[in-house]
């Protein structure tokens, strides 16, 4: 459909304005949302991944692609409820507590929200206590833990060892990533996935909540 491709190509561009009109008039022509979404905004998304992953793309490409979906997003989060879209899951997002970073975390809630799932996010310098809370009562598949300093890295096997006071590890996967997080700390610390960049994370967490469906 040649709206979707003029969509899928200003998400791809980061013409924020473009993709908010593309999307008004998609949804206006009776376009319907779960389109709009996957072969329009997901599927941009998943290119612009690709695009970063083969150094076509840089972080500033993905950022304006990634405000392009957001302005998208939020006019079409209305009409996906309308259209009763299932979710995925729940995902509860944050940045570790002592941890001011958040673009990179916000980056992997933008794509976690274009790969289908409900994103909460609880922003950045997130204590332990404030990750066991948000999972009672939004009962996510999965909690995302981001860092971005060596000092506060260790607040992440803390909030793990939270959940798992807590009684609740066994029933939330618990992702982690950042600068300096590495494949080999996530398993060392008990994490169940690591995800290297926000491509990365929003494709390995659909495969995990995919996968663990019965
Ligand atoms: Co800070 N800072 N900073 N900083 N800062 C770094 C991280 C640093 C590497 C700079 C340097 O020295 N070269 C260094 C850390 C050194 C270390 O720990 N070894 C550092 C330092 C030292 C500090 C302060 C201590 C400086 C000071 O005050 N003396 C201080 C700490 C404050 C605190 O947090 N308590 C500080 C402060 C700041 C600012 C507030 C000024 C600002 C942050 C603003 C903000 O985020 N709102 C800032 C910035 C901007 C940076 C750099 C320059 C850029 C970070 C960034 O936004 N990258 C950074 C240097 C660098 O990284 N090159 C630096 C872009 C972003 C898209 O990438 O966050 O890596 P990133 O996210 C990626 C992946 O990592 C991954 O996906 C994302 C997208 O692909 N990812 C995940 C991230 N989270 C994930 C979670 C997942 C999966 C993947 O699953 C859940």
């Amino acid at each position: 459909m040649a709206i979707l491709d003029d969509l899928r190509q200003s998400v791809i561009t980061g013409d924020a304005s473009a993709a908010e009109a593309l999307t008004r008039q998609a949804l206006a022509e009776g376009t319907p949302a779960e389109a709009v979404l996957r072969q329009g905004l997901i599927d941009a998304m998943t290119r612009v991944g690709r695009s970063f992953e083969q150094g076509e793309y840089f972080v500033p490409d993905m950022l304006i692609a990634a405000r392009a979906m957001k302005c998208a997003l939020q006019l079409l989060r209305p009409a996906l409820v309308q259209a009763n879209v299932q979710a995925l899951g729940t995902i509860v997002i944050g940045t570790v507590q002592g941890d001011l970073h958040d673009v990179g975390k916000n980056l992997v809630a933008t794509m976690m929200e274009g790969a289908g799932f409900e994103v909460v996010d609880l922003g950045a310098d997130v204590p332990p206590a404030a990750f066991v809370d948000a999972v009672r009562q939004h009962r996510p598949a999965l909690v995302g833990l981001s860092a971005l300093l060596t000092t506060t890295m260790s607040k992440m096997k803390a909030t793990i060892v939270a959940l798992g006071a807590a009684g609740l590890r066994d029933q939330v996967k618990v992702m982690v990533g950042g600068a300096p997080v590495t494949e080999g700390f996530a398993q060392e610390i008990g994490a169940d996935l690591y995800a290297s960049d926000a491509s990365a994370a929003a494709a390995s967490a659909r495969q995990a909540v995919c996968s663990s469906r019965p």
